[in-house]
């Protein structure tokens, strides 16, 4: 590969409709794209996730883009490359901003893979030609609104609903859901709100019959987390806590969890999600993938990531129209009944429109050798 300028495109979206979850709300997606030009002119393209304050992980927009300009996107023009793979070794000495890296890793995948006229699927490896996807439902106001918001989900086919739990807004709500849903594929998500101290009520979610909980205690919690999948039925599923390699190895020697969601830019990249693919598969853990309110690029690359044999459960990359009046790839991700196709045009498989792309894009940095 001959990599000779990578441009950072630094986009300001409006969320169709505020998210929330326990650890705050959000309107907008400050997103940057991320574009690895070869000598021949051709692109490929990646999407940084970091959120725009540091709540979810200790990353956030402007530290990642920090990281990408001064350190990694430098380093990806100075070096030969020949397989997406060597880049994580390459920005391995750099310590954890894992999203800034995958969304520099992610460029050189695309890329690679049209320079080789193959999809990114193909690439990573992936065999599926199509792949079940779930929603992700944010906190609403009251029970009544999240209910409304459920069935208009189910109505469009998805595989499971998962719904934002917090203290106070758990249990009850639950029931609720229940009382009308008694049969969807149901799951939790607690973005890290509780401690052990909550075990009794953690307990009391089992007459749900919830798919799993996800990530019901901290980031680094993972002996509690061993503690609590002891003591509940609920498959716990872990997302925050699996930040590298190292913690699904411990999660899984520890038994913190039976479930793992992979968000490709927590662990620092395709080459990482593959190797945490390989080792749950070793060990009978069936994963998913989850979402960071991507862009079409970002949801482009969790669809290949997702064609992996052992991402057996639906994920959570919907609709491009879920969150986006309008999305910055043509043809956009749709969802059919739960089903995304993957494209079978090479790399990410749609074209990114700058056209469309004009109306979020604030700045653009290039860096050149
Ligand atoms: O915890 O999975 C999460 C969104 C932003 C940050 C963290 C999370 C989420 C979601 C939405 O749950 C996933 C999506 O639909 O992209
Ligand atoms: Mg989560």
């Amino acid at each position: 590969m001959n990599i000779k300028e990578i441009k950072l495109h630094q986009l300001e979206m409006d969320l169709k409709n505020p998210f929330t979850t326990s650890f705050g709300t959000q309107s907008k997606r400050f997103i940057t794209i991320v574009e690895a030009v070869n000598t021949d002119g051709l692109s490929g393209f990646g999407e940084c996730v970091a959120g725009e304050d540091p709540l979810y992980s200790e990353e956030f927009m402007d530290s990642a883009l920090i990281a990408m300009k001064k350190y990694f996107a430098p380093i990806i023009i100075q070096n030969e490359i020949s397989h997406p793979d060597e880049v994580w070794d390459l920005l391995v000495p750099f310590k954890k901003n894992n999203m800034a890296k995958s969304g520099i890793e992610g460029a050189v995948w695309d890329l690679y893979a049209k320079e080789n006229g193959m999809t990114l699927a193909e690439a990573v490896g992936g065999k599926k030609a199509e792949v079940d996807v779930g929603v992700s439902l944010g906190l609403e106001d009251t029970d009544e609104l999240l209910l409304d918001r459920i069935e208009e989900k189910v109505e469009e086919g998805y595989k499971r609903i998962k719904v934002k739990i917090k203290p106070g807004r758990d249990v009850e709500m639950l029931r609720k859901i229940r009382g009308k849903y008694p049969d969807i594929p149901l799951m939790v998500d607690a973005n890290s709100a509780y401690t052990l101290d909550d075990i009794e009520l953690l307990k009391a979610m089992d007459e749900f019959n919830l798919m799993m909980i996800e990530q019901p205690l901290a980031a680094g919690d993972i002996v509690d987390h061993a503690k609590l999948q002891k003591a509940i039925q609920t498959p716990v599923c872990l997302d925050e806590s699996i930040d590298s390699y190292q913690a699904a190895k411990a999660s899984i020697e520890l038994g913190s969890c039976e479930i793992i969601n992979v968000k490709v830019g927590r662990v620092g990249g395709i080459t990482q999600s593959k190797r945490i693919h390989d080792l749950a598969a070793e060990h009978n853990i069936p994963l998913w993938c989850g979402g960071m309110l991507e862009a079409g690029v970002g949801r482009l690359h969790n669809i290949a990531i997702t064609t992996l044999s052992n991402f057996t459960l639906p994920g959570d990359t919907a609709s491009s129209s879920r969150y986006w009046k309008e999305d910055i790839i043509t043809p956009e991700v749709v969802a059919e009944n739960g089903v995304v196709q993957v494209s079978d045009q090479p790399g990410i498989g749609a074209e990114v429109d700058f056209d469309k792309m004009k109306q979020y894009l604030k700045q653009t940095d290039v860096i050149t050798a």
